[in-house]
């Protein structure tokens, strides 16, 4: 059959591609071209032979684009794969000459660039946004004196001591390794299994269990260097520091349930939160500190500052801000930016150094490694995300990927190679150029060569006791309930008894609560390596009623249920307000296109009810008239936006024609219940934990 063929315009969209105009070499109009330039004349169609005929393998067109396409994934990262980032810059107070020589912290006021990435740790790039879990919190500041990486978390210490567990630990909590799930989650037997048999990690682990693994946004996070490192200054002195990213607009998180609800709805929550933050202009800041002091001050701590399951609780060396962080520019391609960037936290500059931390020295070797792996080539300092913005010059050449073509002959050091007979090329600088700090040991820094601990990293329990013990009641509740949730999806009951036996040392009050979530007998108190001591506790860590725990509406969400029969005036005055308070109304409808306000005028709606649970918003309105309180008497999504607000401590502000919604919501009165007027303003800059206790049983 002799078939006759048509011409691009055909095929699927050919439509569409008669309708746009005809290119000629002189259009004006970019055109697609080859990785080679060749220009595409046709990007809908393979070579083939005959219209039904066989496709040709010269078809070097489609043969390109589909080998490029095959290879377009690089190894995700093996921990913190799921990830966002945005640029942004660093600008400091004051001059910090005084501990450091560190360029970016001499002159006050100036800026210096940064490219700032949050991430999960356990799950892989495509898991959700919201699951329980630290967050990673790294920055690579690009420094006239070369990159400096700032590579945290927001939690201030870490599940090991030591790098040689850090392979166990992160297979503990990925995805167990026959079944492969659960995916992006501590709760299950193979991560309590190793937790139970690690009590350097209880600490960590009240972290993990407390609101701080469920925050709200990425915006209200707090960042930490974990580790104690050095600043040095022009004089060769050194100062221990610990850093401290402190938002600007405050912590927050969410509740359990809520968080798992948002990963449902929105599972990329977090990220999308951070690019339309920055999209409408509220960029997101921090505050960096310092926690700096000397070794006598170490010396005379409970505990060692060289252990990374250690934290300096502020109110006994309070922490110096030094400067703050704006981001204030999403990142143009996810890829190229956000995937490609390789952070390292032995990219540090002069005037910057490490401590003896034994996990930190680990990670000095860990992360150069894994870029090779996952960039493919030791030039992945080129990518242009990655590459210092100062001058960088040495005799490394070639390799995968090289993109700089150096010119002349000299690629090695020392050379004579210049006319002159003198050395062509850079040349090292012993004045500016980095140099470790030298110190002088102490006897237990030196010596002979030993797989060991030393005793002063043998107190797991004094510091989580005093975590715990530092907490808002409502705060506690909630980490009690998340060790009973966790325990509770482990399968071995072993496992279960022995993390029992470790809370003991923590709290007994805590166990036996745990205890009683789980119904199993409270066992003995686990052996502990060293006294257990009653620190002074430290307000400080609270996220609830805790220095951060800002009373606003600035960068938060109200959700507005509207209906036909809504009165306009009021959705509109309430809208005001709520923007005057710095608050983001967002107007839901039963159907995107809007609805029929009582004034007969058709307001847009931002989303639709079915698609737009109230957990992704901070507090809501119902402004609903009788008739369509009425209507959404019968739509689940309506009553279950409402009963979610209530059950998730959010603020709840109604007309009077919406009460028998809120009544088949199972709402009752309380503060943070209000009518349509200043009161739902105020009261939408909190949450309700006093509501919780009637509403949920906590451990
Ligand atoms: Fe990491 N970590 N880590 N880590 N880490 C990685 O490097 C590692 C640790 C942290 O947004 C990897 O490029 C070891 C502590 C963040 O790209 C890898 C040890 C802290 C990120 C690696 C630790 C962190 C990583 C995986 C124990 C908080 C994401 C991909 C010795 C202070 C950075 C990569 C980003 C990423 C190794 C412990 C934070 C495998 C061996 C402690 C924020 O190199």
């Amino acid at each position: 059959m002799a078939t006759k063929g048509f011409k691009s315009e055909q095929g699927n969209g050919g439509e569409t591609h008669q309708q746009i105009p005809a290119k000629g070499p002189h259009d004006g109009l970019d055109h697609l071209t080859t990785n080679q330039g060749v220009k595409v004349s046709d990007n809908q169609n393979q070579l083939k032979a005959g219209a039904r005929g066989p496709v040709l393998l010269e078809d070097f067109v489609l043969r390109e684009k589909i080998f490029h396409f095959d290879h377009e994934r690089i190894p995700e990262r093996i921990v913190h794969a799921r990830g966002s980032a945005a640029h942004g810059y660093f600008e400091v107070y004051e001059s910090l000459a005084d501990i450091t020589k560190a360029d970016l912290f001499q002159r006050p006021g100036e800026k210096t660039p940064v490219f700032t990435r949050f991430s999960t740790v356990a799950g892989g790039a495509g898991s959700v946004d919201t699951p329980r879990d630290v967050r990673g919190f790294a920055v690579k500041f690009y420094t006239q004196q070369g990159n400096w990486d700032l590579v945290g978390n927001n939690i201030p210490v870490f599940f090991i001591q030591d790098a040689m567990k850090f392979p166990d630990l992160v297979h503990s909590v990925k995805m167990e390794a026959d079944r492969g799930y659960p995916q992006a989650a501590s709760a299950h037997d193979t991560f309590w299994d190793f937790i139970s048999l690690m009590p350097e990690s209880t600490h960590m682990i009240m972290w993990a269990m407390s609101d701080r693994t469920i925050p709200r946004t990425l915006r209200t996070m707090q960042g930490f260097g974990v580790h104690t490192f050095r600043m040095v200054n022009a004089q060769g002195k050194s100062t221990f520091v610990k850093f401290h990213w402190k938002p600007k607009q405050g912590n927050a998180s969410t509740v359990w349930d809520e968080a798992v609800k948002i990963a449902g709805a929105d599972p990329d929550f977090q990220r999308r939160d951070l690019f339309e933050a920055i999209d409408r202009g509220d960029y997101p800041e921090w505050e960096l500190g310092i926690q700096a002091f000397d070794e006598a001050f170490a010396d005379s701590l409970p505990y060692d500052v060289l252990d990374p399951t250690k934290i300096i609780p502020e109110e006994i060396l309070p922490v110096r801000p030094i400067g703050r962080m704006v981001l204030d520019r999403y990142p143009d391609n996810f890829f190229a930016e956000t995937e490609q960037v390789a952070y390292c936290p032995a990219n540090i500059v002069p005037g910057i150094d490490f401590s003896n931390d034994p996990l930190l020295q680990g990670r000095l070797f860990s992360y150069l490694d894994t870029q090779l792996k996952r960039l493919g080539s030791t030039n992945f300092h080129q990518i242009p995300i990655n590459a210092p913005k100062c001058p960088v010059m040495n005799f490394q050449r070639d390799g995968h990927m090289q993109m700089l073509q150096p010119k002349g002959r000299a690629n090695y050091e020392p050379n004579s190679l210049s006319e002159a007979g003198e050395v062509s090329g850079p040349r090292e600088c012993p004045v500016e150029g980095f140099t470790s700090f030298a110190g002088r040991a102490a006897e237990d820094e030196q010596g002979d060569k030993l797989r060991i601990r030393p005793e002063s990293f043998a107190d797991h329990y004094s510091q989580a006791r005093m975590f715990f013990r530092s907490l808002d009641p409502a705060e506690q509740a909630h980490l009690a309930s998340a060790l009973v949730f966790e325990l509770s999806k482990v399968g071995l009951e072993h496992i279960r008894a022995r993390m029992l036996s470790n809370l003991v040392n923590v709290d007994p009050e805590l166990a036996g609560r745990v205890a009683a979530g789980i119904n199993m007998p409270l066992p003995k108190a686990s052996p502990s390596a060293a006294k257990i001591l009653d620190l002074d506790l430290s307000p400080a860590l609270r996220i609830i009623n805790g220095p951060l725990d800002l009373k606003t509406l600035e960068g938060r969400s109200v959700g507005i249920l509207i209906a036909d029969g809504s009165d306009a005036r009021v959705v509109d005055a309430l809208t005001s307000k709520i923007g005057d308070a710095g608050g983001r109304p967002i107007l839901i409808a039963p159907k995107v296109g809007g609805a029929k306000m009582s004034d007969g005028s058709l307001l847009k709606a931002d989303a639709q009810l079915a698609g737009f649970p109230s957990v992704l918003v901070d507090a809501i309105v119902v402004a609903l008239s009788e008739d369509g309180c009425k209507a959404l008497l019968n739509e689940a999504a309506a009553v279950q936006f409402v009963m979610d607000a209530f059950g998730h401590l959010k603020a709840i502000g109604a007309s009077e024609a919406a009460k028998p919604l809120l009544d088949k919501a199972g709402v009752k009165p309380d503060e943070g219940i209000t009518g349509l007027d200043d009161a739902f303003v105020e009261a939408a800059k909190t949450r309700y934990w006093d509501r919780e206790p009637k509403i949920r049983m906590l451990a």
